[in-house]
């Protein structure tokens, strides 16, 4: 039998996992001599790529000495935070980072805590030690009270302690020894991390944490053999999660070796292998041995939080800019999105409208900005919390927020947050003239929130909230406290209007764009909205003055990315998107059908 180990990396956004695992596959030798990768070679797609940030867990093989050694990199980002109690249950240790300088932050608490009840193995590496702000005595401090104060056991408290800088691929066990290579980490997993249990010679029972598709194979299913041995071409039982019993056959056996994927003929208890073949597979099924079929416990599931309506664009420019238009095309599209994507849920509310929930604003924007880039257009309404019973107390989202923020600005910070019902748990001087103060707060309240943070603390500022649990509602919270500077008709926008429009706010857009009536141009810097007339020209003389509207001085616009015009609108306000443009607009574009329905509202 092969010897070996199963890890997932886990840590805070950005503190380094995905470098590690290039450190890792680098290091083992598992990348070929003559193989071309790219840094951080786990984040694949373009939007990964762009960001910088894994969006989702993946997972690769190495061989250390004659161990097989699968690693799962998962996402830091707390919206994406659903994915890493699945992949957890399929490992049988961790690797925990932490930035030696930014120390425990709040997804690294609610990994840390999914890890622990879960009764994993950690091993704790404090990364980018080479930071020149770097504490790494202050950070294991902290990871030592964040295990006490998580119920650690004594066995997971006594974690052995890496010093890294994963990007330069230097590790440690000790400050003060010279830098090392990451023998230390390897020898480390093969040491601490406990042996996979279960028996190739028992019946067959496989779970699947993740799934892919291929327009070859179809549906794949990455899953942690926990029992028995596999082979390809094998009779197989699909234990649901409901109960049903599914009969099927592995056509495919995938194994992983770095960035690559290969068949296999066969795999066996203790790995982590794809199947392909069973077109009803779901995250958590268990495929099983057809004579003899026992289901792995089932899989709990994040619940979503948040909630946006993805509608057929009815702008009066719709379907200039994309291909796939219709609501039969939107569908079929957040339909295909729901069978690899368990995060995430749809719910037909209405003609061409659907309810998409998920974890977070990032989770939304990924979505639609992949469905942009093949050609689709759509709108997108403003994030709704989801609000739910719980025991007949009506119940909402909670948020573990933690900013950073110069000294001299933590005041407006905190008097911000109290109108947003935060609560402050606690206040921390972190050096160079930096507070850092943690809250927890109602979800809904950080709607549009980090517009403002960032106005407020001119930029400086840092935040970061992931979800704590849902608690009784807490009653209105303050809203954006600006108004929108809404076009009163269409045309393209020519510097001499928008002259005179930029003293009344902020402009999103620039001359010669097109725009409608009911079209959002700017934010005014008053609370109430105002609507103005970005098309009309310098009204003309008989005397001939040619260059004068060129030579207008226009403000810079503030361009508007999906996620900040996301995060901007109001209930009564949609984005349109379509592969070229991002428009925000009034859901009812002429004056008098909005003032009736305001009307209407109250
Ligand atoms: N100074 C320094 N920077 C590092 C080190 N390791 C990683 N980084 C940088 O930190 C940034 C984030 O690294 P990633 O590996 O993408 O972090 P991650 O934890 O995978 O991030 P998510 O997957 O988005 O949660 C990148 O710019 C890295 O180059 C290190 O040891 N020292
Ligand atoms: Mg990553």
């Amino acid at each position: 039998m092969q010897k070996i180990r199963n890890i997932a990396v886990i840590a805070h956004v950005d503190h380094g996992k995905t470098t590690l695992v290039d450190g890792l596959l680098e290091q083992s030798g598992t990348f070929g001599d003559h193989e071309q990768h790219d840094e951080r070679a786990m984040d694949s797609n373009d939007i990964e790529r762009e960001r910088g940030i894994t969006i989702l867990s993946k997972n690769t093989a190495i061989t250390y000495k004659d161990h097989k050694i699968n690693i799962i990199d998962t996402p830091g980002h707390a919206d994406f935070g659903g994915e890493v109690e699945r992949v957890l249950k399929m490992v049988d240790g961790v690797l925990v980072l932490v930035d030696a300088y930014e120390g425990v932050m709040p997804q690294t608490k609610f990994v840390v805590k999914k890890m622990l009840a879960l009764g994993k193995k950690p091993i704790v590496v404090i990364n980018k030690i080479d930071k020149p702000s770097a504490e790494p005595d202050r950070v294991v401090d902290e990871m030592f009270d964040l295990f006490a104060d998580m119920d650690a056991t004594d066995d997971q408290q006594d974690f052995p302690i890496i010093y890294a800088a994963a990007r330069d691929g230097i590790a440690k066990l000790d400050m003060a020894d010279p830098d090392g290579d990451f023998t230390c980490i390897f020898e480390a997993i093969i040491n601490a991390v406990p042996v996979p249990e279960g028996d190739a010679a028992n019946p067959l029972q496989a779970q699947v944490f993740t799934l892919d598709y291929d327009n070859y194979v179809g549906k794949i299913g990455i899953s942690r053999i926990f029992n028995g041995t596999v082979s390809k071409g094998d009779n197989i039982m699909l234990a649901k999660a409901d109960g049903e019993m599914v009969k099927g056959k592995i056509s495919k056996l995938i194994g992983f070796h770095g960035l690559n994927r290969m068949e296999i003929e066969q795999a066996e208890a203790g790995d982590i292998v794809a199947f392909a073949g069973m077109e009803t597979v779901d995250v958590g099924d268990t495929v099983a041995d057809p004579v003899n079929p026992v289901a792995l416990d089932p899989m709990h599931i994040e619940e979503p939080t948040l909630t946006v309506v993805f509608a057929v664009n009815d702008s009066p420019l719709a379907g200039q800019e994309g291909k796939h238009v219709t609501s039969n095309k939107l569908r079929e599209r957040l339909e295909f999105e729901m069978r690899t994507n368990v995060a995430m849920k749809l719910e037909v509310v209405g003609e061409g409208k659907f309810k998409v929930s998920g974890r977070g604003e990032l989770q939304i924007t990924v979505l639609a900005e992949n469905m942009r880039r093949e050609d689709f257009e759509f709108s997108i309404s403003r994030p709704e919390v989801i609000v739910k019973e719980i025991e007949g107390v009506k119940c909402e989202p909670y948020e573990h927020l933690v900013i950073d923020v110069p000294e001299d600005l933590s005041g407006t910070v905190i008097e911000r947050l109290g109108k947003r019902k935060a609560e402050m748990k606690s206040m921390l001087p972190m050096g160079s003239g930096f507070q850092r103060i943690e809250f927890e707060i109602p979800a809904r309240a950080l709607i549009g929130f980090r517009g403002q943070f960032l106005t407020d603390t001119k930029g400086e500022g840092v935040m970061n909230h992931s979800f704590i649990e849902f608690r009784p509602f807490s009653g209105g919270v303050e809203s954006r406290s600006y108004g929108a500077l809404v076009s009163m008709t269409a045309g393209s926008t020519l510097a001499f209007s928008l002259f005179s429009i930029q003293d009344r706010g902020v402009l999103y857009i620039g001359v010669q764009t097109e725009v409608y009536e009911g079209m959002i141009v700017g934010e005014h810097s008053r609370s109430n909205d105002l609507v103005v007339n970005p098309i009309k020209g310098k009204a003309q003389s008989n005397v001939r003055s040619s260059g004068a509207d060129e030579a207008i001085k226009l403000i810079p616009y503030r361009d508007m990315s999906l996620e900040r015009a996301l995060e901007w609108i109001e209930d009564d306000e949609l984005l349109e998107v379509t592969p070229k443009s991002i428009r925000i607009r009034k859901k009812f574009l002429t004056e008098n059908e909005r003032k009736r329905h305001s009307r209407k509202g109250k």
